[in-house]
């Protein structure tokens, strides 16, 4: 990057590119949206969110506006002159950051000059027929087109470029060639050769070193895309990942050391009052009851006050997401149940999204069965309660009070009769709420008739799988996400593969305890952060050191013994649950972020902190800092003294990047050797 003294690093413009701004498809989305608010706070509007525009996304997310900033709108004005349509507003979310949103569309007439110069400056390749990297490669150089010329309409303010995972990333290079004067990060959420490698067959951590990284990603049809991601990894300015355990995957699978790990966070809203977060999980627990009682009419056989509701959800990566462990754990716990005569029944729901077709007529029979139930015995209560009064009102001394079954009429007999002879139900409770598009080859329903959890009333585990996201609209579960994890007992995501996760966060900020792995970055985070983490209704499940049928056993031992918790047990450990949640917090984890940002203006203008002590300044001249956390979250012990995750890292100028070493709880198991310098794939 060619340095240009005279931008000022304080009075800096930050940019966040990636194709989830204000467009809901994965994981970051959640960053995005639950960063704004901190992020705004920082740099109110020196601060844009870049995204493609997908307009049926946009037209209920954003509110347009029009750009205030003289170099911004020169800038559209002028891309806009060339046919590049844009929205530019305000994203409907807390913190309301300004995005700007490109309509990719309106740019494919240059698609194969684009390709031709992708090949030529950076040796990428693009085959003809991948839609998604066409689409990449169209957002990468609109995005490079618009930096090129902000910097020229804005000479004085310096400007930063975050770029968030491969599909954002073929700016990266752009920039670099052109040497557009900016300043870039890159980063990475998960790696494309990890997600491919783990969902097969191979003993992924044990191999990493070891991969044949081009081989491995042509044999997968997804060489060209490695080489976006690879490329852009390599000619950004800062690498950073979001945890340790992907930095060590970045490091062997994409050759170069991150620079540092920016953990997410989360908006974390708190209550005035304890007890508010607990009554919200009895509401919410409430609508699930009676989506259960719906769903297992005529077998409501259990107790509801001695059902618990486990719940596992996220993209549909079977074995990456640690669905198969999930399904077998569930059948081993639901073995173990039985024999200890347990009295407690587990729903165990299964939320991800697949294929479907339509809701099941006999998931909408259900409800409906039910609800006529619920009506009719409302209208039967009604006259009960006016006879009652009658009968009351012309009782007289020495007379027996009135009875309520004398109470009910021949038509209110006849009327509650058809209501229970609906219920009748002669095969069991369904395990799937849709028809799936592909139910004999689904692997989840395979698992499920593999390991038998059929719904029988013998069964203490029963299994509602619900191929499709929550929302409040939906006839046969209508809740949205939060609420449905608020109502649930334990979140269970034993994940394979899962750079950070934010399930299990978002379970631990609502009060809600969860298992997860020493494989996913936010188990290790918290296995490093907690000492006693399972008190604190954090269960880690080995998937590092054991075998599979051990770890298997584990996830059943968590479970099983939480079945055996009293009431009492669980509120007190929701209560130590939901005081984590300041660790997750934005107001905390962004600062990781700030670090990432302070390190790459210094390298893009050293010469602006001339004579400064080596460390991040932190903004000095902004009006609205971070305040940092507490230095004392007031609950869990915490392990090493360690109070900001940026004790975990990292980011350190001078330094190459991490050092193998740095990787928290993972270490490799030989020493490695030094990678040659190479920028481009
Ligand atoms: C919350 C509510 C209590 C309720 C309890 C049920 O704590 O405030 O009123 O009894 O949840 O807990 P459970 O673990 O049985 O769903
Ligand atoms: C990725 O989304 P995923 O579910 O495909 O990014 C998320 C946000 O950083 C992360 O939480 C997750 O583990 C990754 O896998």
């Amino acid at each position: 990057m060619a340095e240009t003294a005279q931008r000022d690093v304080n009075n800096h413009v930050l940019f966040e590119i990636a194709t989830e701004v204000a467009n809901r498809v994965g994981g970051i989305y959640s960053v995005l949206k639950s960063k704004a608010q901190v992020t705004t706070s920082e740099y109110g509007p020196a601060y844009t969110l870049i995204g493609p525009l997908n307009r049926k996304s946009a037209a209920v997310e954003v509110e347009e506006l029009q750009p205030t900033d003289p170099a911004l709108q020169k800038t559209i004005k002028s891309m806009n002159d060339r046919g590049i349509q844009t929205m530019y507003g305000r994203w409907l979310i807390d913190g309301a950051p300004r995005v700007l949103l490109f309509d990719t569309s309106t740019a494919y007439g240059w698609l194969d000059e684009w390709k031709g110069d992708l090949w030529n400056v950076a040796g990428i390749p693009s085959p003809p027929n991948d839609a998604e990297t066409n689409e990449a490669i169209v957002f990468g150089y609109v995005v490079a087109w618009f930096l090129g010329e902000y910097v020229f309409h804005e000479k004085k303010r310096a400007v930063i470029a975050q770029f968030h995972e491969w599909l954002a990333g073929v700016a990266l290079p752009l920039c670099k060639k052109r040497k557009i004067d900016v300043t870039t990060i890159f980063t990475t959420h998960a790696t494309l050769l990890g997600r491919y490698l783990c969902a097969g067959s191979v003993d992924f951590y044990n191999n990493l070193q070891y991969f044949d990284v081009d081989a491995e990603a042509g044999k997968r049809g997804i060489y060209h895309r490695y080489c976006i991601e690879r490329g852009a990894t390599h000619a950004a300015d800062v690498f950073t990942t979001v945890s340790h355990i992907t930095a060590y995957e970045s490091e062997h699978l994409l050759k170069r050391k991150p620079d540092g790990v920016l953990p997410n966070g989360l908006n974390v809203k708190k209550f005035s009052a304890t007890h508010e977060f607990q009554n919200l999980h009895q509401q919410a627990k409430t609508k699930i009851q009676d989506f259960v009682r719906g769903h297992f009419y005529g077998h409501n056989d259990f107790d509801p006050e001695k059902t618990l509701f486990f719940f596992t959800a996220g993209r549909y990566e079977y074995r990456n997401k640690g669905v198969d462990m999930y399904i077998e754990s569930l059948a081993r716990l639901n073995h173990q149940m039985k024999a200890a005569n347990s009295d407690m029944t587990v729903v165990a729901f299964i939320i991800l999204p697949a294929q479907t077709q339509s809701l099941t007529v006999e998931a909408l029979k259900g409800q409906a069965v039910i609800k006529s139930l619920h009506d009719t015995i409302k209208v039967i209560e009604e006259n009960i309660g006016k006879k009652l009064f009658e009968r009351s009102l012309t009782w007289t001394e020495g007379q027996e009070p009135p009875e309520s079954m004398e109470l009910l009429s021949p038509s209110d007999k006849i009327m509650l009769r058809r209501r229970l002879f609906a219920m009748k139900r002669h095969n069991l409770p369904p395990i799937v709420t849709h028809n799936m598009v592909n139910d004999q080859e689904d692997p989840v329903l395979n698992q499920i008739r593999r390991c038998q959890l059929f719904n029988n009333s013998s069964d203490r585990v029963k299994i509602v799988f619900h191929p499709e996201f929550l929302n409040s609209a939906n006839p046969v579960l209508p809740i949205d996400y939060d609420d449905f994890v608020r109502g649930t007992h334990l979140g269970v995501f034993p994940s394979y593969y899962e750079p950070w996760g934010y399930t299990p966060a978002e379970c631990t900020v609502m009060g809600v305890p969860s298992i997860t792995t020493n494989l996913s970055g936010f188990g290790c985070y918290m296995e490093e952060l907690i000492e006693n983490a399972s008190d604190y209704g954090i269960y880690i499940v080995d998937r590092r050191m054991k075998g599979v049928d051990e770890s298997v056993n584990q996830l059943t031992d968590y479970m099983f013994e939480f079945t055996k918790k009293s009431k009492r047990q669980r509120i007190n450990q929701r209560n130590r649950t939901e005081r984590l949640s300041d660790l997750l917090d934005w107001k905390r984890m962004g600062l990781e972020y700030v670090k990432a940002r302070q390190l790459a203006l210094r390298r893009a203008y050293p010469s602006a902190f001339d004579g400064e002590e080596d460390g991040p300044a932190f903004f000095g001249s902004h009006e609205n800092k971070i305040s940092r956390p507490l230095s004392e979250p007031g609950s869990p012990r915490d392990r090493s003294g360690m109070m900001t995750p940026g004790d975990f890292a990292s980011l350190q100028e001078g330094r190459e990047g991490l050092s193998t070493e740095d990787y928290i709880a993972w270490k490799l198991p030989e020493p490695e050797e030094e990678d040659e310098e190479d920028h481009f794939p």
